[in-house]
């Protein structure tokens, strides 16, 4: 169909025509959107069905990777350039007066997720169809995605995301594989023989229904799918009589509810509140997944104690973690299976990922919310947990107090984390230090009991999308200077190293830096009316807002540089510009008051003309995965400064270093490992070491007051946010003063001077330009590891077992 460019141009020219009844020159860019995501569409369906049709009849084993989010962003212009015809269909329309990439960003983004294990999963979908591996996504189709954030007078406002608003030309809905979902109700036995099965009875029923997203590999034809179920009513002829009869109101509110279920991400990275809607979600998505996933199988004609042979389920933290007592569920009250058989298919099949050692982020529902809500279910925990607790007190008679402690039900809750451990054969942390963590730490009595289960799967990222299509001037170069190989196998990239001294390359390095900035910086002027000097250092630091990420510490060094300027009106310094971007969790009060603070001090910073436009603040409202994509290719230094321990791997920190900018970060998650692969010495890192916070926290011994009172720097910062320096209208940042002098929890206070150490020794270096860009190349050279495909891969040899399927490569 895109043979050659004549042939794209005017099959174009017609969809146009026939979609939306209009000429090219009266069509409007989201009219182009359509028309060409429709031609896309359509040019994948062959691939996609053979895809399935390969995956129905080879005997191949399938993971299914179950993620209560997946951040896609926009997926048109990935989509292009995997299927390899980005290049054709730029020219058509530039023929036809039409600019590809303003087309491209029409695309609402898919929000569909908070942030960085959101996009994993994203991730992780492109690098499995690209590595041809039958691997597919299962998750929920909220009608609204994470909020959009508005800044008005500084402070964060939240509004609803409706990206569906326009339709979307990715999904196509599959009526005929809905599936039904049962909540509430009662279970009651039923004796057959000499067995007794369960059933659940008087359940409400909620309709899945599910729309398939393809998933196109890079330039292999295999398109692999991701699932999200949508929730409807179960009623299916809506019977008119009701209307008038006195379950009206009943019907209505069942209806209500049960659209409720897929309406809305719950927006919150990394604290759980009890909430019953969520555990509703993660029912719906796991149950209709599952049900979904049985029936395929079954198709196979195979004993269904061969499942862990032909399916792997992954579980995408404790979120979808139900998929163990729903396995169990199905294989005992619905294929017949006995208990020791059940719970041998179940933890033969799933495995699990943990993303966070944050306590509050550790899910746990109360018993009173889940026994009525999920009565089959719940039993079932129950009977786990009973076993398992069996189990342990024959290995450690008397040991009450250990067997309290691992107990998946205590204390009327279900600990999520304990039941993913026992249920699954697989339990990784994301980067080396988090794994070890995991081990040694948070999982430490589960570790000792089954060590073999645990392992470590480091993040990474699709450099498909995150170099190769976010950053095509640095693309161009690296090919220019080491061949395209790098593209199929990016650890390729390590060939640059050796060219790290080149001064042709060096400055090919700079002035593709040079040119992203220009476009940034353009973008802001266009987008926020804010002026930024291109050639000033870009500081970014783009992530959700969480007191542990440490925006706080960033302000920080901006106000000490701040004062250093104000009280040396001569003093002239390498010009900066500082970037934040990220939401806050609508309920998360102090992470919205920094929101507030950065504004306040940017209105400061950016108004005084006494400084002479050395410094600028700038907040990007609204960060998402396509600011990111237009952000991370413009930057000079990456801000990756959480508290040691606390970030369990970080994937915005492996973009940057892809696209060449320098990290100024802590020994923390991902970092470690990028340090060990780049050397330290081309990366600024500082402040405390994980045992050293680990150690505080279970010793004490830090006193956030005395370092306020002994560093003058500290005393005059703090000072401002309660003297009446930033106190204007009706703000304060009294709760982020006390929130510091009190606790410190996350160790801002004493990692400050040492933070701006760094900072002096980043505003050194940059002056000598070719060293600063030599470890730049050096930075991006070292980055291949970190692609997700080498993640992926670890996950299908260590975890699922995966085969790739080259059969369906024909070109
Ligand atoms: C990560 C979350 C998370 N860890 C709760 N945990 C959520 C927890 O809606 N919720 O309730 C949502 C998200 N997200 C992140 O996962 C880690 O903080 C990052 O360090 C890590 O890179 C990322 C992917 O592994």
């Amino acid at each position: 169909m895109f043979k050659n460019k004549h042939r794209f141009k005017e099959m174009f020219v017609s969809r146009l025509e026939t979609m939306h009844g209009k000429s090219v020159e009266e069509a409007t860019l989201t009219d182009c959107y359509a028309t060409l995501g429709s031609m896309v569409r359509e040019q994948l369906s062959k691939d996609w069905i053979r895809t399935n049709d390969f995956y129905r009849d080879e005997p191949t084993k399938q993971v299914y990777y179950l993620s209560m989010e997946f951040l896609l962003g926009k997926l048109l212009k990935t989509n292009l350039v995997n299927l390899g015809i980005r290049d054709l269909c730029e020219k058509g329309l530039g023929d036809l007066g039409i600019d590809l990439e303003a087309v491209e960003l029409q695309e609402p983004d898919a929000g569909l997720g908070n942030g960085g294990l959101g996009r994993l999963a994203a991730d992780f979908m492109d690098s499995l169809a690209s590595l041809q591996l039958p691997g597919h996504g299962c998750g929920i189709r909220y009608k609204y995605g994470l909020f959009e954030q508005k800044i008005v007078d500084g402070y964060q406002v939240e509004v609803p995301d409706y990206w569906l608003r326009e339709g979307n030309v990715w999904e196509v809905r599959k009526s005929d594989k809905a599936v039904e979902v049962p909540f509430y109700g009662e279970v009651i036995s039923v004796t057959e023989g000499d067995r007794i099965r369960y059933e659940h009875v008087n359940y409400e029923p909620v309709l899945a229904v599910p729309y398939d997203i393809p998933m196109v590999g890079y330039e292999n034809r295999t398109v692999n799918s991701l699932r999200l179920w949508s929730a409807e009513s179960a009623i299916k002829d809506f019977d008119f009589n009701q209307l008038h009869h006195k379950n009206y109101h009943r019907i209505i509110e069942y209806k209500r509810n049960t659209e409720a279920i897929s309406e809305f991400l719950y927006p919150d990275d990394s604290t759980i509140e009890g909430k019953m809607l969520r555990l509703k979600q993660q029912y719906f998505m796991v149950s209709a997944s599952l049900q979904s996933i049985l029936c395929r199988f079954k198709r196979k004609n195979i004993p269904i104690t061969d499942l862990p042979n032909e399916v792997a389920i992954h579980t995408n933290d404790t979120h979808p973690v139900l998929a163990i007592p729903e396995l169990m569920r199905l294989l005992m009250d619905k294929e017949g299976l006995g208990w020791d058989e059940a719970w041998d298919v179940t933890t033969r099949t799933i495995s699990y990922t943990n993303h966070t050692i944050m306590v509050e982020a550790l899910e746990k529902w109360p018993i009173d919310l889940m026994q009525p809500l999920l009565p089959r279910i719940y039993m079932i925990i129950n009977e786990i947990n009973e076993r398992f607790c069996q189990q342990l007190w024959d290995r450690h008679p008397g040991e009450w107090a250990l067997i309290e402690r691992m107990a998946i039900i205590s204390h009327g809750y279900v600990n999520m984390a304990h039941l993913a451990v026992v249920g699954s054969y697989s339990v990784n942390g994301v980067s080396k230090l988090h794994s070890n963590i995991l081990k040694n730490e948070l999982l430490s009595l589960f570790y000792k009991e089954e060590p073999y289960k645990f392992n470590n799967k480091t993040n990474g990222i699709t450099h498909r999308r995150w170099l190769l299509t976010a950053n095509p001037l640095l693309s161009k170069t690296i090919t220019e200077a080491i061949g395209p190989a790098w593209i199929e196998s990016p650890e390729e990239l390590e060939r640059l190293a050796k060219y790290a001294d080149d001064v042709s390359l060096q400055n090919e390095f700079a002035q593709v830096k040079q040119k992203n900035k220009n476009m940034l910086a353009k973008k802001i002027w266009n987008d926020y009316g804010i002026k930024v000097d291109p050639a000033s250092i870009f500081d970014v630091h783009i992530k959700r807002m969480h007191a542990y990420k440490r925006q706080l510490l960033n302000v920080f060094h901006i106000l000490d540089l701040y004062r250093v300027l104000k009280d040396n009106p001569n003093l002239s310094i390498v010009p900066r510009t500082f970037l934040f971007g990220g939401k806050a969790a609508p309920s998360y009060h102090l992470a919205k008051s920094v929101v507030k603070l950065i504004h306040t001090v940017a209105q400061t910073i950016n108004s005084d003309t006494t400084i002479r436009d050395q410094l600028k603040v700038v907040f990007i409202p609204n960060y998402g995965v396509t600011h990111s994509e237009q952000i991370v290719p413009a930057a000079d230094v990456s801000e990756q400064i959480s508290t040691a321990s606390k970030e369990a791997s970080g994937t915005g920190n492996m973009k940057f270093m892809m696209n060449g900018a320098l990290t100024i970060g802590t020994y923390d998650g991902a970092n470690i490992e990028m340090a060990e692969a780049v050397g330290e010495e081309n990366m600024f890192l500082f402040g405390l070491r994980p045992d050293e916070v680990i150690h505080y926290y279970e010793h004490g011994g830090y006193h956030a007051r005395e370092m306020y009172n002994q560093d003058p720097r500290l005393k005059h910062i703090l000072d401002q946010l309660v003297n009446g320096t930033f106190v204007k209208e009706d703000v304060d940042f009294k709760s982020i003063y006390y929130s510091l002098i009190d606790y410190d929890e996350f160790f801002v206070l004493k990692d400050f001077a040492s933070y701006v150490d760094a900072q002096h020794e980043v505003t050194r270096q940059f002056h000598h330009r070719s060293e600063w860009v030599r470890k730049c190349i050096l930075n991006v050279a070292h980055s291949g590891v970190f692609s997700s495909d080498r993640t992926i891969q670890q996950y299908a040899k260590d975890v699922w077992r995966l085969t790739p399927v080259a059969k369906l490569n024909h070109k």
